[in-house]
């Protein structure tokens, strides 16, 4: 099947994994069928969450972003499947919880923007660079599954 190379960045924020979230936000990308091809937790430097935040770093909320994701442990990953770019966000939901919709990650189990607790790479490109920041390219498995028949015609 040639639906094996796109892949999205996903982080499970420092709220997300204190308040006991890992097994819920993984399953859900799990049960969709995505692959999970890189993964690992880590408390992530300022500096490597400005590196991270780059494009936000006009906005007021800037610092307060920063030192939140460098506030505790993320669980990093990377995630594989067809579409899996936007139907990660489309897993996770709108930015601001208030505005997600139930069923979506942030609208069941986040109530304000600053703590939505995951993280998805927005696009191919920032996919990319941000797959690219989190994990060395050996940290990144390429294998089958068995269920890939099953998920893919
Ligand atoms: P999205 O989908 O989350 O990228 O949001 P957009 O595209 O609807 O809105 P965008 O890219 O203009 O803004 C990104 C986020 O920044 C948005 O979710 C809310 C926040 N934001 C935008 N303008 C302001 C502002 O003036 N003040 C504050 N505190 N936040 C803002
Ligand atoms: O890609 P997203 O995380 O959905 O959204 P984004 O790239 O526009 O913003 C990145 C993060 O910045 C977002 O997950 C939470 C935070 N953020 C966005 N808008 C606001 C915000 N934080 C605060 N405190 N206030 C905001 O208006």
């Amino acid at each position: 099947h040639a639906a094996e190379l796109e892949r999205t960045f996903i982080a499970i924020k420092p709220d997300g994994v204190q308040r006991g979230l890992i097994s819920e936000i993984i399953s859900r990308f799990e049960k969709k069928g995505f692959k999970l091809v890189a993964i690992k937790i880590v408390i992530p430097s300022k500096d490597f969450a400005q590196k991270h935040y780059h494009d936000l770093k006009e906005r007021p909320f800037f610092n307060g972003l920063c030192d939140f994701l460098s506030s505790g442990p993320v669980i990093a990953m990377v995630w594989e499947g067809e579409g899996v770019i936007k139907y990660g966000r489309k897993l996770i939901g709108a930015t601001d919880p208030q505005k997600s919709e139930p069923g979506t990650i942030r609208g069941d189990l986040a109530v304000v923007v600053g703590r939505n607790i995951i993280h998805g790479s927005d696009g191919p490109d920032t996919a990319k660079d941000e797959i690219n920041l989190w994990f060395k390219s050996e940290e990144l498995v390429s294998y089958t599954s068995n269920a890939e028949k099953w998920i893919y015609e």
